[in-house]
């Protein structure tokens, strides 16, 4: 089907007489179509098909080692006026930038096919997603793209005549001479730009064949983009996660989460509770997009269709949802190859396979004293296969969201859990996530990297606004009804370096008791950096923690959050006369609560 939307067709014209591809494919997202652009990857030796009867219609891809991970130095936010990029983005003039990569863009496409890929971020026709358009010349692309949102026919009828869509521009940035032959992975190492016109808005990305620089729909639009789109149109876009839990009694509640990286999103996406009659499913594990309904309920939608999870680590210990969920339909993107044509990462098994071929295409065995897979290798999966997917993860209407939770990798200073009082101390409290360096990187033990909202590599303008956002929420509509906000922490230690909390499924511990705050059922007790659990509310039952260590991982330790408020303080005074004044003056009122405190 080819479309009747005049805009479309003018850009792909436009784009094809600029790139140069010999060919253009409009992509109808068929499984027919999978199945041909998988085995024409096989052929050309990019893809390699994996074991039919242990993960049928599956995948491996083994990236150029120079082309491995989100390039953030390479990122550039480009509206016209550099404030609006703010501190926290790479600015260039969007002009100069355009000029630049249109030289780069100059017949890129030779010797390849230009796919059209009209995709949907969120279920097709919700009045929470919204709509995109890739052009590309990457296979890769095209069936990752498949996995991780919804393509085809039926976005191109939902967009129409005249719906609106963002421009979405990708090449491998490698062109073939007539009759050169290919490389597995093609890429421009050297030569790689990722950028977002926020104005356009477009997306403009090149060089790189990997994960978040070339699947435009995810970290490009769903949040950097979208970002932007949020704070003119009033809604928000964020990097959280969104679970449903369901108590004992039947009663269901939403809950999304925004943690840094390495901070285990994806597990407590897809956590299984260990209280019994408590039930978790996923919408989730990455992106969020919620607007208002006509009731003022803040309402979310996954605007993914797939999971682009981190493999190694990945276990049936550590996330067995996850593992269940690729049983097949998968892509996996430098991991180890089995002699049996499985694909292998640290930490998958116990016992690492006596043998493989690793993502470098290099001979492996557990003494050669290297990764077998890349650190940042990835699985990419139909999120329909997870086991626990919630019953309305692909709801139009999406589903109500009573609580956010902020979090970080805090060995020491933070408790647990807390609840903010208000919506406006509960964005402070985002505005003011970390995460502690640990011995396990170089520099200094114990520094804080501030990562507001797990948002800073991914909001689209300057962050200060995106704070003003986030304080405007509650007045956009009449009645709003706001989640309330808490901050957890998973990762408090004992002095001797001992994990005081068990985490994973154990967690469920700590949502039941934000469930039970939420629906009014369980008091709280308030301290200088918010509302505690009251002793005996935190549901321990068949878990044996000394008292010691639960006294510690909820005790407010004033002296100690003192002496991260000059950190804090230097990390606003990064964004300047951004920073909303209400949140210096939180900053101020949280500093003398302590110092009350700790005298
Ligand atoms: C991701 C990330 O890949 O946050 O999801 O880096
Ligand atoms: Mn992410």
């Amino acid at each position: 089907m080819k479309t009747t939307n005049q805009r479309l067709l003018n850009w792909v014209d436009e784009i094809a007489a600029l790139c140069k591809p010999d060919a253009i494919h409009w992509c109808d997202g068929s499984e027919a179509e999978n199945t041909r652009l998988c085995n024409q990857a096989v052929e050309g030796g990019t893809f390699i098909r994996l074991n039919e009867s242990k993960r049928p219609n599956s995948f491996l891809v083994m990236s150029d080692p120079a082309d491995v991970a989100r390039v953030e130095d390479r990122t550039f936010v480009c509206p016209t006026d550099p404030r609006e990029a703010g501190p926290n983005n790479n600015w260039r003039d969007p002009t100069e930038l355009k000029d630049t990569m249109r030289q780069l863009y100059d017949g890129c496409m030779r010797g390849r096919t230009l796919y059209v890929i009209p995709f949907s971020m969120g279920p097709i026709g919700s009045p929470i997603a919204h709509i995109g358009v890739e052009l590309t010349d990457s296979i890769y692309v095209v069936v990752n793209m498949r996995i991780m949102t919804r393509i085809g026919d039926e976005v191109l009828k939902a967009l129409g005549e005249d719906g609106d869509f963002v421009e979405c521009l990708h090449s491998v940035g490698a062109p073939l001479d007539p009759g050169q032959k290919d490389v597995p992975w093609p890429c421009n190492a050297d030569n790689k730009y990722i950028s977002h016109f926020p104005e356009d808005p477009s997306i403009w990305s090149y060089g790189s064949g990997y994960g978040g620089n070339a699947l435009l729909g995810k970290k490009c639009f769903a949040l950097r983009i979208a970002s932007t789109m949020a704070r003119r149109q009033g809604w928000m876009a964020e990097h959280m996660l969104i679970l449903g839990l369901t108590s004992p009694e039947g009663e269901k509640k939403y809950i999304a989460a925004a943690f840094p990286s390495a901070c285990g999103k994806t597990n407590l996406a897809m956590l299984e509770p260990t209280l019994a009659g408590w039930k978790a499913e996923c919408v989730g594990d990455d992106i969020c997009w919620m607007k208002f309904d006509d009731n003022g309920q803040l309402r979310a939608i996954n605007p993914e269709a797939g999971f682009f999870g981190v493999a190694p680590g990945t276990s049936m210990s550590s996330n067995p949802n996850a593992m269940r969920s690729l049983y097949a339909n998968c892509i996996y993107t430098n991991c180890a190859l089995t002699p049996d044509n499985d694909v292998w990462w640290e930490e998958m098994t116990d016992e690492p396979p006596a043998e493989a071929l690793s993502w470098k295409r290099e001979p492996w065995t557990p003494d050669s004293g290297t990764k077998a897979a890349n650190p940042n290798a990835r699985y990419t999966a139909p999120a329909r296969q997870c086991p626990v997917i919630d019953p309305a993860w692909e709801d139009p209407a999406g589903v109500p969201i009573s609580a956010i939770l902020f979090g970080g990798r805090r060995p020491s200073t933070v408790p647990l859990c807390f609840e903010a009082p208000s919506w406006q101390y509960g964005t402070f409290l985002g505005t003011i996530q970390a995460s502690e360096t640990t011995a396990a990187a170089a520099g200094n033990v114990g520094v804080l990297r501030y990562d507001p909202m797990a948002m800073l590599p991914f909001c689209g303008y300057n962050m200060g606004d995106y704070f003003a956002h986030w304080l405007s929420m509650p007045g956009r509509v009449p009645n709003a009804k706001m989640p309330r906000i808490f901050f957890v922490n998973w990762f408090r230690k004992s002095d001797d370096g001992r994990f005081l909390w068990p985490g994973f499924g154990e967690n469920c511990r700590v949502l039941k008791w934000i469930f039970e705050r939420v629906s009014g059922q369980t008091e709280a007790v308030e301290s200088p950096i918010g509302l505690l659990p009251t002793p005996g509310a935190l549901d321990l039952s068949g878990l044996a923690i000394p008292e010691e260590d639960m006294a510690e991982l909820l005790a407010v330790d004033a002296k100690a959050w003192l002496k991260d408020i000059p950190a804090i303080r230097a990390h606003y005074e990064k964004f300047g006369e951004a920073i909303p004044a209400v949140l210096r003056q939180e900053l101020d009122a949280l500093e003398a609560r302590l110092q009350a405190a700790a005298t």
